[in-house]
């Protein structure tokens, strides 16, 4: 076995502009910041990771500045001179230091997992536990905001044949305006896709019982997170006409095994970053797994970096019935890698090179990094 010990680790916030504004019940974004963290190892290999979240503090407790400074105060310190070959030992050393921080953890383990599989020449899927799938299908959300312009942006997604499932943003109108929204998306989409909602919390459990039957009418085919409390998410899922998903109230294996316990979801959306990383993740799926709750590959907008370690560890997931929605490449105005993802016939292929099988394009990352500025911890 190969032995390397973590010597430096680099992050910077990159703020990119979004093609249109996206808007959520929380947040309406103009652009999007990852924070990317480059972890340096004694072997000369260099580990890329990637955090994000959405509208600043409204999505979640961790904001990019907050990802960055704890990565550069606390996460990286007690990385440093730590073997780079045991990500998962170092990470539940990081654990015992740094409680929940769970975006910021998984930007880390990213970068650690890059590095590992560069190192060992094969790809993250291998690391854990190999591919079951190369593409994976990949829904578009609708979130202009109006109703013409998402059937437009739908219709061309459909001609592109890049996506046909849609997830639309619902949640920040009037109850009965949503549902009008709604049914008139998938009217004119008809039976070329499918469509789905997320609320993002906004609703009481009186407007979610009055709302989930009228969108099924509508032919939505699922409904994440329309409630904040994953009691009455459980309460409603017992006489829901239509698949409910658990987004926000998914915070890791513990928050699973809870929704678990109490039959309080049909649908995990599993995210790295709310999982508080890839091993966290691949926890949450199994508790999914072991318990019959369905699997969807979310996403927190997150650019190409995140994106393919959500890739890696959704191709290895033994079933994912309702897909994936890792577009937010597709969302930001700029390619940062050197070689750009395939997204075609409505699935992205997960690369097959070392570690997450990306490069990114230096000088386009230079251009949008904030204030030029580019932190060191060694
Ligand atoms: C969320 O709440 O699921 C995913 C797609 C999108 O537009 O927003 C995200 C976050
Ligand atoms: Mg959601």
């Amino acid at each position: 076995m190969t032995t390397a010990t973590i010597e430096r680790i680099e992050t910077s916030l990159v703020d990119l502009p979004t093609i249109r504004p996206h808007k959520l019940s929380v947040a309406t974004m103009h652009g999007q910041t990852l924070v990317l963290v480059k972890v340096f190892c004694s072997d000369g290999v260099i580990g890329i990771g990637e955090g994000t979240t959405i509208g600043g503090m409204a999505y979640g407790p961790e904001s990019p500045e907050s990802m960055k400074l704890a990565i550069d105060a606390y996460l990286g310190p007690a990385a440093i001179g730590k073997d780079a070959t045991r990500v998962q030992e170092l990470m539940a050393h990081i654990g015992k230091l740094v409680k929940v921080n769970h975006f910021s953890k998984s930007a880390l383990e990213t970068a650690l997992l890059d590095a590992h599989g560069k190192r060992l020449g094969v790809p993250v899927t291998e690391l854990l536990g190999g591919r079951r799938r190369d593409r994976l299908p990949v829904a578009w959300t609708l979130a202009s905001g109006d109703t013409s312009k998402d059937i437009a942006e739908a219709e061309k997604m459909l001609e592109l044949r890049r996506h046909k499932v849609f997830k639309l943003k619902i949640g920040a109108k009037e109850l009965k305006t949503d549902i009008r929204h709604v049914a008139e998306i998938k009217r004119a989409i008809g039976d070329r896709g499918a469509v789905r909602v997320d609320v993002n919390m906004a609703w009481s459990e009186t407007q979610a019982s009055w709302a989930i039957p009228a969108l099924a009418d509508a032919g939505c085919e699922l409904v994440e997170q329309p409630v904040a409390s994953a009691g009455a998410l459980a309460r409603l899922r017992r006489s829901s006409p239509v698949a409910l998903m658990a987004d926000e109230i998914l915070q890791g294996p513990e928050s699973a095994f809870e929704i678990a316990r109490n039959e309080g979801a049909d649908v995990f959306a599993i995210k790295i970053e709310q999982s508080g990383g890839l091993f966290a993740a691949q926890r949450v799926a199994s508790i999914a797994d072991a318990a019959g709750i369905e699997l969807y590959g979310g996403t927190m907008l997150e650019g190409a970096v995140s994106t393919i370690a959500s890739a890696h560890l959704f191709a290895s997931f033994a079933n994912l019935p309702w897909g994936t929605e890792l577009f937010g490449p597709l969302l930001i105005t700029e390619e940062i890698l050197t070689t750009p993802l395939d997204y075609s016939d409505f699935q992205l292929t997960v690369p097959t090179g070392p570690g997450l099988g990306i490069e990114l394009d230096e000088a386009k990352i230079r251009r949008f990094t904030r204030d030029g500025l580019m932190n060191v911890v060694e």
